[in-house]
C-alpha cells in the first residue's frame, strides 16, 4: 500500500516538475529580453538628452537674441557718456581758462588802480566818489588851465552836486583863493555849458553873479572858492587863476 502511495506522488511530482519545465523560458531568452529594456532604456536616455540640448540651444538662442541690442545699447550709453564727459571736461577746462583770465586782468587791474592812486595821492590828487581832484600851485588863464589838466589825463572840474561843491571847498579852503571850473559861456554868452558839452542844471552863484563884468573883457569863465559866498562868479578867461582838475577813476 504504502510502496502505491510512493509512487502515485512521484508521478505527480515528476508531473509537477514537466508543467513547472514547461511554462518556464530558457535563460538566454530571459537576458535578451533584459538587453532589450536597457537598450530601450538608454535610447529612451539619450532622446531625453537630446531633446534637453535642443532645449537648451534653443533657449541660448533666445538669450543671445536678447543679448545684441542690451550689448548695442550699454555700448550707445558708454560713448554717450563718454561723449558727456568729453564734453564737460572741455567746457571745466574753458571756464577754468576764462576764470583765470578774468582773475588775472582783475588783478592786473586792481594793481594798476592801485598805483595809479599812490602816484596820484603823491602828486597832490584827493579823492571822492571815484574822482580824483587836483587844484594847480600856480595860476593860469582858463584855457591854459584846461591845456594843464588835459595834460595829466584830466579836464576842468564839474561839479555835479553839493556834496562835491562842499569837498572842492574843503580843498580850496588852503588856497585862499577862487578857482577855475570847468563852466563857460564862450560860445554863447549866458549860456552855460560844462567842458564835456553837458548843459548847465544846478548852480552855486554868488549873489549877484554871473553879471558878465565887462570893465575889460567879457567874463564867460567861472571861479568857485569859499570866500565867494555862494561860490561862484563869472570871470575873464584870460585872468590868471588857481585851476582844479577832475579825474574819474572810470577813465582810467
Ligand atoms: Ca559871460
Ligand atoms: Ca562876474
Amino acid at each position: 500500500m504504502i510502496s502505491a502511495e510512493i509512487k502515485v506522488e512521484m508521478r505527480e511530482g515528476k508531473k509537477e516538475v514537466s508543467e513547472s519545465a514547461a511554462n518556464s523560458k530558457p535563460d538566454s531568452e530571459n537576458s535578451w529580453n533584459v538587453y532589450e529594456e536597457m537598450r530601450g532604456g538608454c535610447l529612451e536616455s539619450q532622446n531625453t538628452r537630446k531633446d534637453q540640448k535642443l532645449q537648451h540651444s534653443g533657449q541660448g538662442k533666445k538669450i543671445s537674441r536678447l543679448y545684441k541690442p542690451t550689448a548695442v545699447c550699454l555700448g550707445m550709453l558708454c560713448v554717450l557718456l563718454l561723449t558727456a564727459v568729453t564734453l564737460l571736461c572741455i567746457k571745466f577746462t574753458a571756464e577754468r581758462h576764462q576764470l583765470r583770465t578774468s582773475y588775472t586782468n582783475f588783478t592786473v587791474g586792481l594793481q594798476r588802480k592801485l598805483s595809479f592812486l599812490e602816484k596820484t595821492f603823491q602828486e597832490g590828487w584827493r579823492y571822492l566818489n571815484y574822482s580824483v581832484y587836483y587844484i594847480s600851485t600856480e595860476k593860469r588863464s582858463w584855457s591854459e588851465s584846461r591845456e594843464d589838466c588835459r595834460g595829466r589825463g584830466a579836464d576842468l572840474l564839474i561839479i555835479n552836486s553839493r556834496e562835491e561843491q562842499e569837498f572842492v571847498d574843503s580843498l580850496i579852503n588852503c588856497k585862499d583863493a577862487a578857482v577855475f571850473i570847468g563852466l563857460t559861456d564862450r560860445d554863447k554868452e549866458g549860456v552855460w555849458k560844462w567842458v564835456d558839452g553837458s548843459a548847465l542844471t544846478t548852480a552855486y552863484w554868488e549873489s549877484g553873479q554871473p553879471n558878465n563884468g565887462k570893465w575889460l573883457n567879457d567874463q564867460d569863465c567861472v571861479v568857485t572858492g569859499p570866500q565867494l559866498g555862494k561860490r561862484w562868479n563869472d570871470k575873464p578867461c584870460q585872468n590868471f587863476q588857481y585851476w582844479i582838475c577832475e579825474k574819474k577813476l572810470e577813465d582810467f
